[in-house]
């Protein structure tokens, strides 16, 4: 793993408090993940990246900010999402067909979506709900239309020209369209269907970007999709990036990789995420019967895709529901359970789109007044179609965050469409793409309990109760379950209705106990050679409880992996300071879980 320092743009995962809240750790971890915050509070948030976060994007498109925020409240908190990514919030030509927002005529908040206080009051919404706010930015272009004419907010502008902002010199000489797409000056430097290109080499244009840009970000907004990233050089979405007021915000590339092109996705991993166009391609092929089922055992990297860590990734997105590139919400089962493996599949940064029925009609709008703005969504009615509300996809966010890092285990396939596989000791999934039903007795490394099957309902986490049919897992990790034809099981940590919740994966801890008769008065630190030790200072180290005197104890969640050197000091009433005696004492932390140590006070 290079360090973290160097990409501090790709997904910032953010720590899912419930979930560490949940586990069997209470007290004494949230004290001492205290203490560890405090130690390494300077570092760049992408590199804190523990684990347990949550990385799902819900795709909220051409949903008006008042209908988000609602949503962020009622759905996209409490499933779990960690973004909302929203349509672009500046204003454009007017027009009723959703593609009116992908030609900005200035980079005023006001739009056929909302203005500008609607935009600011859903993005404090959405983060209160636990959900930051992704902004489709449309930074390689502005309008297309020749004839120029009004903006939706009022603003005046000819093609070339949009007064205060940008004039001809502003925009790249080629002013043809591009129609090599072998060429790579000619994709960069010339007009993509029509559209005004922007000459992003420029100091004035970059900095006027970057200042759109930090608008949304003093606004709340925490990530920003960069539309049409292809028909810009890297090396100028790379400056634009770099004038960012706040160097931790999330940036997924759309750079639409294709057979014969110059121009890859890989020459923009370096700036943040890329979308991985071929995961959605090869999912349709999958699903749709081109190929096994069985042979997604290996989806990832190996079929060529981006390196997990900096690929976005989707079933479909606005242009591909539209292309037929991808499945589509109109593709019945294998859209659905296309959406399950990809929430339950470590690869990639998900995003699920949601959007509204087109019937057909490339252009057509979402549902607006005669003045062409669009009304609130309600789902399920008036054509928005909701797929971030659809029960198994919901519910496999839960899913998708009690797995955390955990990777996949316990692989089974009866070599054809019927699949298994689990993520440790979090979640399990069993995906049926046949048109029989799957009876079988699985193997899990799940602990025993009676676990809420989440694709036939939904979990309760107040009363502990499942709407849904649920499924026991014995003491040898086994269950017995049928899975119906066209269909997926889906159990996990989180939605359980009896027995004990596995610590979360990843969160590798040391167990520090010491034996130590002490007077009453003083107590017991563990002081180490690591920043959440204390860094051998003995007010920075962890205080162990007494609740098991004389054995002193406290967990410390550290990096896996990580050797750390220890000693326990005593500390009197008035804060002198006894070390114990000898050499340092050593241990390294587990992969994952807790290594408990029984030490002996050394006097
Ligand atoms: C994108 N990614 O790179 C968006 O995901 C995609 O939806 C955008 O195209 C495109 N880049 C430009 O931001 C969309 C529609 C186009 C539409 C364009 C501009 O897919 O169909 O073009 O937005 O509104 C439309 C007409 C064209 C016309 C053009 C200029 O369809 O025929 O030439 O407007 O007037
Ligand atoms: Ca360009």
């Amino acid at each position: 793993m290079e360090p973290s320092t160097r990409r501090p743009h790709t997904r910032s995962r953010h720590r899912s408090i419930l979930r560490s809240l949940a586990g069997t750790l209470a007290g004494v971890l949230a004290a001492t993940a205290l203490v560890t915050g405090a130690a390494v509070g300077a570092a760049p948030p992408a590199s804190a990246a523990p684990p347990g976060e949550r990385d799902v994007t819900a795709v909220l498109f051409q949903w008006t900010w008042t209908s988000v925020a609602r949503e962020c409240t009622s759905t996209l908190g409490p499933a779990g999402y960690a973004y909302v990514q929203v349509s672009p919030p500046q204003e454009h030509v007017r027009g009723s067909q959703w593609w009116t927002s992908y030609q900005p005529v200035s980079y005023r908040i006001e739009s056929k979506l909302g203005n500008r206080a609607q935009f600011a009051a859903m993005v404090s919404t959405c983060r209160s709900a636990g959900v930051e706010v992704i902004a489709d930015t449309v930074i390689n272009h502005m309008s297309g239309a020749p004839g120029g004419g009004t903006g939706y907010a009022g603003s005046p502008f000819q093609y070339y020209s949009y007064p205060g902002i940008y004039s001809d010199a502003d925009f790249n000489g080629c002013r043809r369209d591009i129609a090599d797409y072998r060429n790579r000056w000619e994709v960069q430097n010339c007009n993509l269907v029509g559209l005004a290109d922007l000459a992003t080499g420029s100091q004035y244009v970059r900095g006027r970007i970057a200042t759109y840009m930090n608008d949304l970000i003093a606004l709340g907004v925490r990530g920003f999709r960069i539309d049409a990233a292809k028909h810009m050089p890297a090396a100028d979405v790379a400056d634009i990036v770099s004038r960012l007021s706040d160097p931790s915000v999330y940036i997924v590339q759309e750079v639409i990789g294709a057979a014969g092109e110059p121009i890859t996705p890989a020459e923009y991993t370096g700036i943040g995420d890329v979308h991985e166009f071929n995961y959605g391609r090869q999912l349709k092929r999958v699903f749709t019967g081109g190929d096994r089922l069985a042979n997604l055992r290996t989806f990832g990297a190996t079929w060529g895709l981006l390196p997990s860590d900096r690929a976005g990734v989707f079933v479909d997105n606005h242009d591909t529901e539209r292309n037929f590139e991808t499945l589509t919400e109109a593709d019945g089962a294998a859209y659905t359970l296309a959406n399950v493996f990809m929430l339950a599949w470590p690869y990639g940064a998900p995003a699920v789109h949601s959007g509204y029925a087109t019937n057909g009609d490339y252009n057509k709008g979402a549902p607006q007044s005669s003045s062409g703005a669009v009304l609130d969504a309600t789902c399920y009615t008036n054509g928005w179609r909701c797929q971030h509300d659809w029960r198994e996809i919901r519910n496999m966010v839960g899913f998708r965050n009690a797995a955390g890092t955990a990777a996949t285990s316990q692989w089974w396939d009866n070599g054809s469409n019927q699949i298994a596989f689990g993520r440790g000791d979090q979640a399990y999934l069993a995906l049926n793409g046949e048109g029989t039903a799957l009876s079988r007795t699985f193997t899990t490394s799940l602990p025993a309990g009676v676990y809420c099957d989440v694709m036939s309902g939904d979990y309760d986490p107040t009363a502990r109760s499942c709407s849904g049919s649920t499924v026991t897992v014995a003491a040898n990790g086994t269950f017995s379950a049928n899975v119906a034809a066209r269909s997926a099981l889906a159990i996990h940590a989180g939605a359980m209705l009896d027995g004990t919740t596995p610590p979360p994966p990843g969160d590798a801890r040391i167990s520090f106990g010491v034996e130590a008769t002490t007077q009453w008065g003083r107590s017991i630190r563990v002081v180490g050679s690591t920043a959440a030790l204390g860094t051998w200072s003995p007010a920075a180290g962890v205080a162990l409880s007494s609740a098991t005197y004389p054995v002193w104890r406290a967990e410390v969640a550290m990096p896996p992996g990580t050797r750390v050197e220890y000693k326990y000091v005593r500390v009197d009433g008035n804060g002198g300071v006894t070390w114990e005696s000898g050499a340092n004492r050593v241990a390294t932390v587990p992969a994952s879980g807790v290594l408990t140590l029984s030490d002996t006070w050394r006097s």
